[in-house]
């Protein structure tokens, strides 16, 4: 094997799964500043990814209960037909909302394909081509089949998820993400009895579909590490402020930081967030990470270098904690794999 002149190679010890069917998903364009532009989250990123980090197993067919312990089955039927019904109302290209119920509005049961889409959508950028159902799927299955690995006793597994999912809810797609990973995985693993579990959330954007999903359950503390929303989409979610609701209260932890944060901001918030993870007594973590807080990203505004991604998985890593990684957001395509590898190097090290 010729070595890469120039780049370090990082050795990734660690369980890999992506499933070939995930890159079905591919929209042409996306709304970004009133303009449309070429869809960001493509399947180049994970073929980037691979590329760097070498081979994955396939994912295995967990089946639909997993994803039902999650989310609405009213959403999982829209997602699974809602392209075909975009293409039947005489439509070409990815099915997208343009008009959406705010909230107050009843919810009202209707079937015109736009009113679903604002019904089961928050934004303009998640586009349903016809792929995105089975890609979205097998996204799951591997983050499943990841957990799997760890449940049988692996120390730590990745899964390329892509689509990502960190911005899906309940009964809600966003922010490229249509089935919530990180969330179906913590609640299986609860499930399974490996608990308590946390899930720590270091994409650039705030978590807002895993924020909602268990923001009212004290048994799934989340934490996440993201570009202050007020500058930053998703806007509306990922405020200090915001600690979880009802019983749940004191099991959501949000540490927005400044654009512009590199590892020197970073880091002392990760200390936190560590903190918290150790009090609440956690067992298990699922980890939803973004490359997305690397300085070259088009989209974000992070300033974190390809070895931060090392150290900062090496922190985590010090935790001892079972762990599944979910991938979610990352745009710098050139960078890409590299910067996945160096954050999987640093988690299989040992302190
Ligand atoms: N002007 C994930 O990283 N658009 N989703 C941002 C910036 C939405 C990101 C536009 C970004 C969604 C998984
Ligand atoms: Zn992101």
């Amino acid at each position: 094997m010729v070595p890469l002149v120039g780049l370090a190679r990082w050795a990734v010890m660690m369980k890999i799964v992506f499933d070939g069917r995930q890159l079905a998903h591919a929209p042409a364009r996306e709304m970004h500043n009133g303009d449309w532009t070429a869809f960001q989250e493509t399947p180049a990123r994970a073929e980037a990814i691979l590329a760097a980090i070498g081979p994955a197993g396939p994912a295995r067919d967990f089946g639909m209960d997993p994803l039902l312990a999650v989310h609405d089955a009213a959403y999982l039927d829209f997602l699974k037909i809602a392209h075909a019904d975009w293409r039947a109302a005489g439509r070409t290209g990815d099915a997208i909302g343009y008009a959406w119920p705010i909230v107050g509005r009843r919810p009202i049961d209707l079937t015109r394909i736009d009113a679903r889409l604002g019904r089961y959508s928050y934004d303009a950028v998640t586009p349903i081509a016809a792929g995105t159902w089975d890609a979205a799927y097998w996204s799951a299955q591997s983050a499943l089949t990841a957990l799997d690995a760890v449940a049988e006793g692996a120390s730590g597994a990745f899964a390329l998820c892509r689509p990502p999912g960190h911005h899906a809810g309940r009964d809600y797609c966003g922010g490229y993400c249509f089935l919530n990973s990180a969330a179906i995985v913590a609640a299986e693993a609860r499930r399974r009895g490996l608990g308590p579990v946390a899930i720590l959330d270091v994409d650039y954007h705030h978590g807002n579909g895993t924020q909602d999903i268990f923001l009212a359950d004290p048994s799934i503390l989340f934490v996440s590490i993201h570009a202050d929303p007020v500058a930053d989409y998703p806007f509306y979610w990922g405020h200090p402020d915001e600690d979880g609701e009802g019983a749940g209260r004191g099991a959501t932890l949000n540490l927005p930081l400044p654009r512009g944060t590199g590892w020197g901001t970073y880091r002392p918030a990760l200390d936190r967030a560590l903190a918290a993870i150790a009090d609440f007594g956690t067992r298990f973590l699922v980890l939803s990470f973004g490359a997305d807080t690397y300085a070259g990203d088009p989209i974000s505004h992070f300033a974190l270098q390809r070895d931060d991604f090392a150290a900062l998985a090496r922190h985590i890593a010090a935790a001892g904690l079972p762990t599944v990684t979910v991938m979610e957001g990352g745009y710098a395509a050139a960078e890409l794999g590299n910067n996945v590898a160096a954050f999987l190097a640093g988690l299989s090290s040992n302190g």
